[in-house]
């Protein structure tokens, strides 16, 4: 099968080591996916986790799942493992005595959530209660260990997994720093989270896998120039720093006010 990041060779030339399987609350051979586009189920609104939804499978990558709420809008899709805890298929929440809600931020008059319910249960095509695979037991305690190289959800981003580290350890806690990345993509998560998996879960799963972004990062821009030169045929673009013939760009000084935000251009994170 075709590869697009090597990461034996990648811990070799960074000179570090992966954090455990045992580390992660992750099963140790990815679950398979059987779910298919259009199917429903139940789902916890990630925007209001005490009410249980109806949501439409969108798209499938490797075990994961992106969902979309019936009576929400296109833009709160959000991403489940098969093996979430968090989804269940549709009848489960009238066994355990609840009721489904409509989604917060519902697209019509409350009033019409009934209808709207039995309309959009009408004739879909429920996910089969086999195809959802039970969550893992997490490990008891944070087992992390600084520079333990990870792959991890990008949460602005959160169709994407890349390859990061971790950058420290508190508590329960671990916080995740992405590779050749600025540090407006970190983020702390508990040591338990479904979001970050040990090397090499993409690659064994079908999953599509980010290799490490450019800023500060030699390594990464050496693998990031290898892999695109494999994976297509249109020319690499040279990167500034790359370019040793051409004299540097004139300094540029910009000035904000002090109560002005960069805008998405500006990282004010670093
Ligand atoms: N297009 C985006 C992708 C960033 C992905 C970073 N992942 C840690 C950007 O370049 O900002």
């Amino acid at each position: 099968t075709f590869q697009t990041f090597d990461w034996e060779e990648y811990l070799r030339e960074t000179k570090s080591i992966p954090a455990p399987q045992s580390c992660f609350k992750q099963a140790p051979s990815p679950p398979v996916n059987d779910f298919k586009i259009g199917m429903k189920l139940e789902a916890l609104d990630p925007r209001n986790v005490t009410s249980t939804c109806i949501a439409t499978v969108i798209s499938v990558l490797g075990p994961r799942l992106r969902l979309r709420l019936d009576g929400s809008d296109n833009k709160n899709d959000f991403w489940r493992l098969v093996d979430s805890s968090e989804i269940h298929p549709i009848g489960h929440c009238e066994k355990t005595g609840g009721m489904l809600q409509p989604p917060l931020g519902f697209r019509m008059n409350a009033s019409s959530w009934p209808m709207f319910l039995l309309k959009t249960l009408n004739g879909a095509e429920m996910a089969p209660s086999k195809i959802f695979q039970k969550e893992p037991i997490g490990p008891r305690s944070n087992n992390f260990q600084v520079g333990q190289k990870l792959e991890a959800v990008d949460k602005k981003n959160p169709q994407l997994i890349c390859t990061a580290t971790v950058g420290a350890v508190k508590n329960d806690q671990i916080h995740v720093t992405f590779d050749g990345w600025r540090g407006a993509f970190d983020y702390w998560c508990r040591y338990d989270s479904r979001d970050i998996f040990p090397v090499g879960w993409c690659a064994k799963s079908g999953h599509p896998m980010q290799p490490p972004g450019q800023k500060n990062n030699s390594t990464a821009n050496r693998f990031k120039l290898r892999t695109t030169a494999i994976s297509s045929n249109i020319p690499d673009v040279q990167s500034p720093e790359a370019d040793t013939s051409a004299p540097p760009p004139p300094p540029v000084t910009v000035h904000f006010h002090k109560t002005c935000q960069g805008g998405p251009l500006f990282d004010t994170a670093q």
